[in-house]
């Protein structure tokens, strides 16, 4: 995308409700994220890396053969400096996010914070375990004042080693240890790759990544995986349930407020405030037929995956949902919330509410959240919202949304694959060693307007549905699966292959697994950990026949991810662009240099054709290493509920022939 040309609405997104809105910002001369996408060509020399303003002397951008910066740094340098800020940023966000789920913790332990409760201490009890908290004979909420804690002295622990990075398999353990790179505190890798980067620091590139492979592992082994747990402890481990995805969840009869953002501390709380009576009374008072909350972006996937509230979409919904008209308040707190919602909303009656005190946007209505008192700043949210309701004019929201199975929480899977009594990954685990699961792929990461909204998400899920292979999905990419019908029991029918259908069949699971928001890649790294321990898959996650990928990223947070992912053994395909196009050193270090360290890798690749057949291709070499059998469709899809459909067509002497070879003298099993 040069910049140049201005694209049609179906360039833009695959989405049919994105096209309505799209047409309609168009004539009405509204700007939007693909409109300025079009508009505002991207720098070629920082897209791949190679500008640097560490400092006054520049900015030096780096364009010819050979050129070095005013301070002397070479190429090489100031790209693996420039993608270890970003990891570093990327980390910080994820893990500053755990350190305030922490602190609520804290909160509701010790009475503070009387509107959160422990909603699942069996899950208290296991992080307990973990970070070394005795529980024997213990009140729940000293263990979980404790457990807050330890959790938060994780972030600024000095020195060894995060106490998360033992839920690893022994091996990667091994690995990290003997290189050097388990980490210490979260806060201390963050600070230690800002100072590496500084002007006349690090210099040598592999050594500048070294730094940034610490920093990502303490988001993902720690900040990440912690942000998860406490969540889960506070609001409930998800399971499976029944939700919509789309635009059509707003309500032209109701009162509409959007969550959007990453924390479930305030979403929770607003969820709980439109089921008041009172507000509800309150909003029929004002004209409106109840209350409707939906979300967007990870506070969506948090609060869609607990208690099924609708998402009315990922990334590059937000300003769409404005666009609609019927969003009486947007209520957003931190990562990811455009600018432009602001100056778009003033087109609207739309009230834009900002509730962190890390995040201000100007013109925006501050209403600082403080959990303390959660559910009356939710309430007064939310009267605001009803207040607003009659402002409402022309409306415009498109009658497009889907129906979605979500909430599969490691623990979940665990229970879905063994039961109550047996809950175990022995059963995945024999399905990809017979080859019924060719493999498992990690569709992860955002939406980016320089490339069609969901269509490689929803290309590439479905190329691996068909090649049997499961797949898993968190952030956005969730979402654009989810719109598109994915995540559903039927999806196993229409789109999956043949083994992988009767697996879906057997276990009641559908095809795509929606895991959580973008902090829930932890609960990947659990799924990895766990197939490695139930054993048959090797004795690392680099064995497993596994690829992660996020092929519409645009976040800092989602470079953070693939980091850690490729340093906990996956291989790792991220699209739309490479920000480290610049230097060739630096691409080699994190694909070949990466392998040989960590048996996993990142690269970057653009071409999604090209995504699905290094995927592919990664996950069956992967099996011949494990020596389990050649992939073979042909071997599969002949027990099953399609097959029952389609034996169910066929005259009783043939459907005799294909259950038995030829007649029996036993009753027919199925009807004449
Ligand atoms: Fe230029 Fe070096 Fe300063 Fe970077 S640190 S802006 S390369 S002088
Ligand atoms: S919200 S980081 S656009 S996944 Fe987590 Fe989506 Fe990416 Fe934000």
């Amino acid at each position: 995308m040069t910049g140049k040309k201005v694209r049609t609405p179906q360039e833009r997104s695959a989405d049919p409700a994105a096209h309505l809105l799209l047409e309609f910002a168009e004539a009405a001369g509204l700007s939007t994220a693909f409109s300025r996408a079009d508009t505002l060509a991207p720098c070629p020399i920082g897209a791949d890396g190679l500008c640097c303003r560490n400092c006054s002397m520049g900015p030096c951008r780096l364009v010819k053969e050979g050129q070095v910066g005013v301070c002397g740094a070479t190429v090489d340098t100031v790209v693996a400096r420039n993608f270890a800020r970003a990891v570093a940023a990327g980390a910080a966000a994820h893990s500053d996010h755990g350190r305030d789920m922490a602190f609520t913790l804290k909160a509701a332990a010790t009475g503070q914070a009387p509107d959160y409760k422990i909603r699942d201490p069996y899950k208290l009890l296991s992080i307990a375990r973990i970070l070394g908290v005795p529980t024997d004979g213990r009140h729940i909420e000293e263990i979980a004042s404790d457990v807050a804690d330890a959790a938060i002295a994780q972030f600024g622990q000095q020195t060894g080693q995060i106490l998360y990075a033992k839920r690893a398999p022994a091996r990667r353990q091994r690995i990290w240890q003997e290189l050097g790179y388990i980490p210490r505190g979260i806060d201390r890798e963050v600070v230690e790759v800002l100072h590496r980067t500084h002007m006349g620091d690090d210099q040598d590139p592999e050594h500048i990544l070294d730094a940034a492979i610490r920093c990502a592992l303490a988001d993902g082994w720690g900040g990440s995986m912690l942000a998860t747990d406490i969540s889960d402890v506070l609001f409930g481990t998800p399971s499976p349930l029944v939700a919509q995805m789309n635009l059509g969840v707003l309500k032209k009869d109701q009162v509409n407020i959007i969550i959007h953002g990453h924390e479930p501390t305030l979403s929770e709380m607003i969820l709980a405030a439109v089921s008041d009576p009172g507000l509800i009374d309150y909003a029929r008072s004002k004209g409106a037929n109840g209350i409707n909350l939906a979300g967007i972006c990870c506070t969506s996937n948090e609060t869609l995956m607990r208690q099924g509230v609708p998402s009315a979409g990922n990334f590059l919904h937000q300003e769409l949902a404005i666009l609609t008209g019927a969003v009486e308040a947007m209520v957003v707190d931190v990562q990811c919330i455009m600018q432009a919602l602001v100056p778009l909303a003033q087109n609207f009656h739309t009230e834009i509410i900002t509730t962190s005190k890390k995040v201000k946007i100007t013109g925006a209505t501050h209403i600082e959240f403080d959990e303390h008192h959660a559910l009356d700043t939710a309430r007064e949210i939310v009267r605001r919202a009803i207040d607003n309701f009659p402002n409402r004019g022309e409306t415009r929201i498109p009658d497009v949304r889907s129906d979605v199975v979500a909430g599969f929480s490691h623990e979940y899977i665990n229970y879905a694959l063994g039961g109550v009594l047996r809950g175990s990954f022995r059963p995945l685990n024999d399905a990809i060693i017979a080859g019924r699961i060719r493999g498992v792929v990690a569709d992860i990461g955002c939406n980016n307007p320089r490339t069609t909204q969901d269509a490689i998400h929803q290309y590439v899920v479905r190329e691996f549905l068909k090649n049997d292979v499961l797949v898993v999905e968190t952030g956005c990419g969730a979402i654009a699966s989810g719109k598109r019908g994915f995540m559903l029991g039927e999806a196993a029918l229409e789109v999956a292959g043949p083994g992988l259908r009767e697996v879906c069949e057997a276990v009641g699971i559908p095809p795509v697994l929606h895991m959580g928001s973008c902090v829930d890649n932890s609960r990947i790294l659990t799924v990895l950990s766990q197939m490695v321990t139930e054993g048959g898959l090797g004795e690392d996650i680099s064995d497993i026949p596994a690829v992660g990928m996020a092929p519409e990223w645009m976040s800092e947070k989602a470079l953070a991810i693939a980091t850690y992912a490729a340093a906990s053994g996956v291989y790792v395909i991220m699209g739309v662009t490479s920000p480290v196009a610049g230097s060739e050193t630096v691409t080699r270090l994190l694909s070949e240099g990466w392998r040989a360290k960590f048996g996993g890798r990142l690269e970057f690749i653009t071409d999604p054709g090209e995504i699905v057949r290094r995927a592919l291709a990664h996950i069956d070499e992967r099996r011949a290493a494990l020596k389990l059998p050649e992939y073979d469709a042909s071997q599969w899809g002949k027990s099953g509920d399609r097959r029952v459909l389609e034996l169910l067509q066929l005259p009783f002497a043939e459907r005799q022939a294909a259950l038995y070879g030829g007649p029996v003298a036993v009753a027919a099993t199925l009807p004449m």
